[in-house]
C-alpha cells in the first residue's frame, strides 16, 4: 500500500502516512514527557518527597480535553474525504454496468467479464486506465459460499464479500504491471482451511494487450492435435477429461463440461500458476495436482485421481494445450 497504482489507493496511502506522522508526533511527545518526568521526578522526590498534589485545575482539564478533540477533528475530516474519494458512488444499474464480476469461492477466485462473455479464474486481467477524472472499472463482488474479503493493497480499499449481498467497487489501475510480476493480494477475511492460500494475482495490461488477451480467451479452445504418445495425446486427453468426474465441477468452453463450482479450466495453459499461486503451472506440477491436490493445498475441495500413466499424460497434454 506504500506503492499505490491507482488514485483511489493513493488517497488511502497518503491518509495512512498522515495518520502515521500525526500518531508518531503524539507518541514521541507523550513518551518523551513521560521519560523526562520519570527521571527528574525521581531525583526531586528523593530530595523533597511527593510533589504538590493538585486536582480540579481548570486550565489543565481544558487543555487535555481540547487537544485530543482537535487531533480527532484533524483525523476525522481527511478520513471522511478519503472515504469518499477512494470509493466513488456507484450508478443505480451497477449490476448491468459492471465491467468485471469477482466471485470468491473456498479457496479460489472466479473472474467474469460479462461485457465480453469471458470467464476465468485466479488471474485477474485489467486494462490500464487513463489518468483522467473517470472512476475506472466498475467491479461487482459476491461470494459463492462463505464470507471473503478482496484486498489488493496497491489497488484499492478492502472490501468484504458476502454470499447474500452484492458489493461494488471501482478499480482504477493507471500503471501496467511488469511481465511476470502481477500485483498481489489475499483474502482478508478468515474463510476456512486454505484462507491463507486464497491469493489474488492482478495483471494490469495496456488496452491493446488486454484486448488480445480477451480475444484469445474467447476462442473456444485450441484445436487439439495428436502428438507423439510419450508427451501425451491431447485428443485422447479431452476424452479422459470428459469421461472422468472433472466435469461435475469444472467447465471448459467448447465441450460439454459446463459446471461452475470449481475454476473454469478453459485456457488453463495460459495461467502462470495453479491453486491461486501455490505452485507454478508446469506439466509435472499439473500431474501432481490431479493425482493428489490435497498434498499441495490440504483441505481443498477437489478429490485426487489415480489415473493410468497414459491417461494422466494425455489429460495434462490436453489441459496445457489450452492457451
Ligand atoms: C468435486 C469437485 C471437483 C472435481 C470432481 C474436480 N475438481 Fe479440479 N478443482 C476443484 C476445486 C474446488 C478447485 C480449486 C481448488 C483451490 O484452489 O482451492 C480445483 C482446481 C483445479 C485445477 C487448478 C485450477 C487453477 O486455476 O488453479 C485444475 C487444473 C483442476 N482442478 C483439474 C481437475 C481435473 C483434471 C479433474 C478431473 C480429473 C478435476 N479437477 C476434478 C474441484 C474439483
Ligand atoms: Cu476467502
Amino acid at each position: 500500500m506504500f506503492d499505490p497504482i491507482s488514485p483511489h489507493e493513493k488517497d488511502i496511502s497518503d491518509l495512512f502516512i498522515f495518520v502515521l506522522i500525526l500518531g508518531g508526533v503524539v507518541f514521541s511527545l507523550v513518551s518523551g514527557l513521560l521519560i523526562y518526568a520519570l527521571i527528574t521526578g525521581r531525583r526531586r522526590s528523593r530530595q523533597q518527597g511527593l510533589p504538590p498534589q493538585v486536582s480540579g485545575n481548570t486550565k489543565l482539564e481544558f487543555a487535555w480535553t481540547a487537544a485530543p478533540a482537535a487531533l480527532l477533528i484533524a483525523l476525522f475530516i481527511p478520513t471522511v474525504m478519503v472515504m469518499n474519494s477512494s470509493d466513488p458512488a456507484k450508478p443505480a444499474n451497477a449490476n448491468a454496468a459492471a465491467d468485471v464480476v469477482i466471485i470468491g469461492h473456498q479457496w479460489w477466485w472466479e473472474y467474469q467479464y460479462p461485457k465480453q462473455g469471458v470467464i476465468t479464474a485466479n488471474e485477474l486481467h485489467l486494462p490500464v486506465q487513463p489518468a483522467d477524472n473517470s472512476n475506472g472499472l466498475l467491479i461487482h463482488l459476491k461470494s459463492a459460499d462463505v464470507q471473503h474479503d478482496f484486498w489488493v493493497p496497491a489497488l484499492s480499499r478492502k472490501i468484504d464479500i458476502y454470499p447474500d449481498k452484492d458489493n461494488y467497487l471501482y478499480f482504477k489501475p493507471t500503471t501496467v504491471t511488469p511481465q511476470g510480476q502481477p500485483l498481489v493480494g489475499a483474502c482478508a477475511e478468515y474463510c476456512g482451511a486454505q484462507h491463507a492460500w486464497m491469493r489474488i494475482n492482478v495483471i494490469v495490461q495496456s488496452q491493446a494487450d488486454f484486448d488480445s488477451w480477451i480475444a484469445s480467451q474467447k476462442v473456444p479452445q485450441a484445436k487439439t492435435t495428436a502428438t507423439n504418445s510419450a508427451q501425451g495425446d491431447p485428443v485422447r486427453g479431452e476424452q479422459v477429461f470428459l469421461n472422468n468426474t472433472c466435469i461435475n465441477c469444472h467447465a471448459i468452453s467448447g465441450t460439454t463440461a459446463n459446471s461452475n463450482i470449481a475454476p473454469n479450466l478453459t485456457h488453463l495453459g495460459s495461467r502462470a500458476t495453479l491453486g491461486t499461486g501455490i505452485i507454478e503451472n508446469t506439466p509435472p506440477n499439473l500431474k501432481r495436482w490431479i493425482t493428489d491436490p490435497n498434498a499441495i493445498k490440504p483441505g481443498l475441495r477437489m478429490p485426487g485421481y489415480s489415473l493410468s500413466q497414459q491417461d494422466l499424460n494425455d489429460l495434462v497434454a490436453y489441459l496445457e494445450e489450452q492457451k
